[in-house]
């Protein structure tokens, strides 16, 4: 079993609905420990889109990361996801964060995600649920990442869970 975090992120369609199912469509990879809120989020990288809703997970799986990552990509085309702008807008994007306390580097996977500590859409949401993970590499707390990228960008809470 490993402990795994999920960025999720959606900013087309119905946003909040694509978050829904892409819970639903995880199930079978393992037990969901925690749920973030949701938070709205503005855009960063590419500014000519929608805010995002973007929300972080702890799943507990029997996966390898090979074949999380394979789901996780079903479950991005499944919600019709185009790969077309680098940082665009997009029906889902499902990012693994942390897989336990691993570090690895190998196409297609970088974990810990190579930009996480960078943004604060990513930080705040997996703040809530694990605030006192050291994330590998960085030698950092979340809770302390958040402190460091507080104010970089506008978010606000938009449901707490259930949503
Ligand atoms: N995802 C990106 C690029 N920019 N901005 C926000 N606010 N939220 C995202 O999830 C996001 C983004 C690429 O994955
Ligand atoms: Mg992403
Ligand atoms: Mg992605």
């Amino acid at each position: 079993m490993a402990d795994v975090f999920l960025g999720l992120g959606a900013n087309t369609g119905d946003p909040r609905a694509n978050l829904r199912r892409a819970l639903q469509l995880l199930a079978p990879a393992g037990d969901m420990i925690a749920v973030s809120s949701l938070w709205t989020t503005e855009p960063v990288g590419f500014l000519e889109q929608d805010w995002f809703l973007n929300a972080a997970v702890h799943l507990r799986t029997t996966h390898t990361p090979l074949q999380l990552l394979a789901l996780l990509q079903d479950i991005e085309r499944a919600l019709g996801r185009q790969r077309t702008i680098p940082n665009g807008p997009r029906t889902i994007d499902l990012d693994i964060l942390l897989w336990d306390d691993a570090v690895i580097a190998t196409p297609p996977l970088t974990i810990p995600h190579p930009r996480m500590h960078e943004r604060l859409f990513v930080i705040e949401p997996l703040c809530e649920i694990a605030p006192d993970i050291v994330v590998p590499l960085l030698g950092l707390t979340v809770a302390r990442l958040r402190d460091r990228l507080a104010g970089s960008m506008r978010i606000e809470l938009a449901a707490r869970p259930p949503w």
